[in-house]
């Protein structure tokens, strides 16, 4: 009776690991900001230019990325300034999400408005 109860707390004991490590997993995700430095929808890959990225302990660096879907860079180009989404599977990191980011940021619109009031 003893063996028995102590087998099954073991077997508890590794589901709840297993869970464990399964979330972990699941954590490997992370978006940043980045450039487009290369784009190849046929082969599902963008090369992105992105600064330090501590999520992913990461320096500032160029590197290339597999993208879930070639749809995904459909409207992009080469320079384009993006926000984009990664997980990471096995030895490789896959956009999941990317979307260009507007150029103007709201400090330069407010700039322009004060130049404009000048007028
Ligand atoms: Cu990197």
């Amino acid at each position: 009776m003893k063996h028995r109860t102590r087998k099954a707390l073991g077997k508890l004991a590794c589901g709840a690991v297993l869970a464990l490590l399964a979330g972990a997993a699941m954590a490997q995700s992370a978006s940043a900001d980045g450039e487009i430095r290369k784009l190849d929808a046929a082969a599902s890959r963008v090369v992105i230019k992105h600064g330090e990225w501590k999520g992913m302990n990461m320096g500032a660096m160029t590197m290339a990325f597999k993208v879930r879907s070639a749809s995904l860079l459909d409207g992009l180009k080469v320079a384009d300034k993006v926000r984009f989404s990664i997980e990471k599977e096995g030895a490789d990191f896959v956009v999941t999400a990317i979307s260009p980011v507007t150029q103007a940021s709201p400090l330069v619109l407010a700039a322009t408005h004060i130049s404009g009031d000048k007028k």
